[in-house]
């Protein structure tokens, strides 16, 4: 309702002038609009292989595939689901889907069955690209699912087992027979991640091509790029591409600057430092977890981590400790965070110590509002805006937010995103979050919505309610820990037993940590779990 008032809104800026951003082409032509200056140079390595590919390579790559997903009866609008870790297919079906006008919704691949049917459903997704030991995750659902062959089909990037197709019927297509004629608007659709937002379960976020080109130009176009990255850049990819932060600001960003982009499959100390030496990474995207890693273990010291120019951190807040005591074994490299959220198309705030002409930042800040948006910090409580230095909840506006469907009327042209997040703008426009309103729970960044878990725990008959909330931990940031009223059925469930109810049902992020026995769960006159006052009651020495 705050949005609606006539009083004074306090909005704060980048500290970098607006540009003009290309955003009323598809995304693929955008991202691809330089590639004759670097068409020769590294686009995609494999870590794991040493297998590379230049941009020219990968964008024929892309061109052949979009004519090998319309040959298997894709079609603009149609949900193309990505099962995968970090590989180069992930990033040729993201192109590749953006050039027929399709959507990729991007999935965990260790998520359970229960979990990737959820998904499946959800999107409506008429494709999934895998690999093959994930296959079974999507057989043998229950009468009412999708199946594969009738209702979805299966591709995998290696030995396709019963029933699915090898990914060579995509790449190995001619490419003179892409479809031609597809027009494609920029408020169509073009990725679906799925978040939990500020409350409830998971659901897709509807990133449109102007939210994804608007979020990349927001940090590498420009004179003055906020992100400046530079074509003999390498940029690690180690986080995972199904999540906003790396395929935003690792994939998309390296494809528009012509950086190389290195895939790592997974995070391994060993591997990850041997590669960073041997193809000399000058860029690192990092998630707090993986700076304790590099400052703490013994073997970073024998390898050379000289090429490290920028660590970029972000998804979760980074203590300024651990960041000092990672920039002590990295000492010429800039720190600095970057804060997002998966609606927000993603970035919200980037360390501007990462631009051409570099602004100089404190530690612990997540940088200053990205250019072309505009940010204000509301009280939670009255919704008023607040002015610098003091601490409300974070909102965002610019066209890279996620598409909203249902508008019911709008006053103003762009809409507020509320983040959940409490933070501050102070004297330098630098922000700091301190807080979350949202029940969102993360758990090494990645996202725990106890919205999921209550209703798991509720439908268990020796369990009448239920709430979880997060509990600090020095190695994950935060924890998931339930509060459980025990039914009155005479049976005296354990805690083990409800543990493991969940850690079967679910992916290993989302397994409770602890879990206490409570009279009655607090709620609001409304219904709603004052989490609030559980929160407190963890913090409380009883609980302990
Ligand atoms: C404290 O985490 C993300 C996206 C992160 C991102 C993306 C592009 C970081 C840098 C970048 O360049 O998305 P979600 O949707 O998984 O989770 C969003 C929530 C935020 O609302 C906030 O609570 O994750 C938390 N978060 C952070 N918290 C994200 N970044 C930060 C941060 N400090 N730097």
């Amino acid at each position: 309702p705050s949005d609606q008032s006539t009083e004074e809104i306090h909005v704060f800026r980048s500290r970098l002038p607006d540009i003009q951003i290309s955003n009323n082409v598809p995304l693929h032509v955008y991202l691809f609009e330089r590639l004759s200056e670097f068409q020769d140079r590294t686009c995609l390595i494999a870590g794991s292989s040493g297998q590379s590919y230049t941009f020219a390579e990968t964008h024929l790559i892309c061109q052949k595939i979009a004519a090998g997903l319309t040959n298997i009866g894709i079609k603009k609008g149609d949900v193309i689901m990505t099962f995968l870790q970090n590989c180069a297919e992930f990033v040729f079906t993201f192109l590749s889907a953006s050039m027929i006008g399709a959507v990729i919704t991007t999935a965990n691949p260790f998520y359970t069955k229960a979990e990737a049917f959820k998904q499946l459903k959800a999107s409506n997704a008429k494709l999934i690209v895998t690999q093959s030991q994930y296959v079974d995750k999507f057989r043998d659902s229950g009468e009412n699912d999708p199946k594969i062959g009738e209702d979805f089909s299966v591709i995998t990037i290696d030995d396709p087992p019963e029933n699915c197709l090898h990914f060579s019927v995509l790449s190995e297509a001619n490419e003179e027979e892409m479809p031609k004629g597809i027009v494609i608007q920029p408020d169509d659709p073009v990725a679906l991640p799925f978040s939990s937002g500020t409350t409830g379960l998971p659901k897709g976020v509807i990133l449109t091509h102007k939210s994804l080109i608007t979020g990349v130009a927001q940090l590498v176009d420009g004179d003055n790029p906020n992100l400046y990255l530079k074509q003999d850049d390498v940029v690690l990819c180690v986080l995972p591409l199904f999540h906003i932060f790396a395929l935003n600001s690792v994939l998309l960003v390296s494809l528009r600057a012509g950086a190389s982009v290195l895939l790592m499959q997974k995070f391994e100390i060993g591997a990850l430092l041997e590669l960073i030496q041997n193809h000399r990474v000058s860029v690192a995207a990092v998630v707090p977890p993986l700076v304790l890693a590099l400052a703490k273990n013994p073997m970073v010291d024998s390898f050379d981590l000289s090429s490290i120019r920028l660590v970029l951190s972000g998804a979760a807040p980074l203590g300024k400790e651990l960041e000092e005591a990672l920039h002590q074994r990295v000492p010429q490299a800039i720190f600095g965070q970057g804060y997002g959220m998966t609606e927000a198309g993603p970035v919200v705030t980037m360390c501007p110590a990462f631009a051409k002409q570099p602004f100089s930042t404190k530690s612990g800040s997540c940088g200053s509002v990205v250019r072309n948006a505009d940010l204000k910090v509301v009280d939670p409580e009255t919704g008023g805006s607040l002015g610098r230095n003091q601490p409300g909840e974070i909102c965002i506006r610019g066209s890279q937010i996620m598409k909203v469907i249902k508008i019911i009327f709008v006053q103003e042209l762009l809409l507020w995103l509320h983040t959940g997040d409490i933070g501050y703008v102070d004297d330098d426009d630098e922000i700091y979050i301190v807080d979350r309103v949202k029940e969102l729970i993360k758990f090494k960044g990645f996202q725990v919505p106890p919205a999921e878990l209550e209703s798991l725990l509720v439908s268990h008959p020796d369990i009448a309610d239920a709430a979880v909330v997060p509990q600090k931990d020095d190695a994950a940031g935060e924890v998931p820990v339930a509060f459980v009223v025990r039914s009155a059925n005479g049976f005296e469930i354990t805690e083990e037993a409800i543990k493991e109810f969940i850690a079967k049902q679910v992916i290993f992020y989302k397994r409770l940590h602890k879990v206490y026995f409570i009279h009655a769960i607090p709620k609001s006159p409304s219904g709603k779990i004052l989490r609030k006052e559980l929160r407190a009651k963890l913090a409380a020495p009883s609980t302990q």
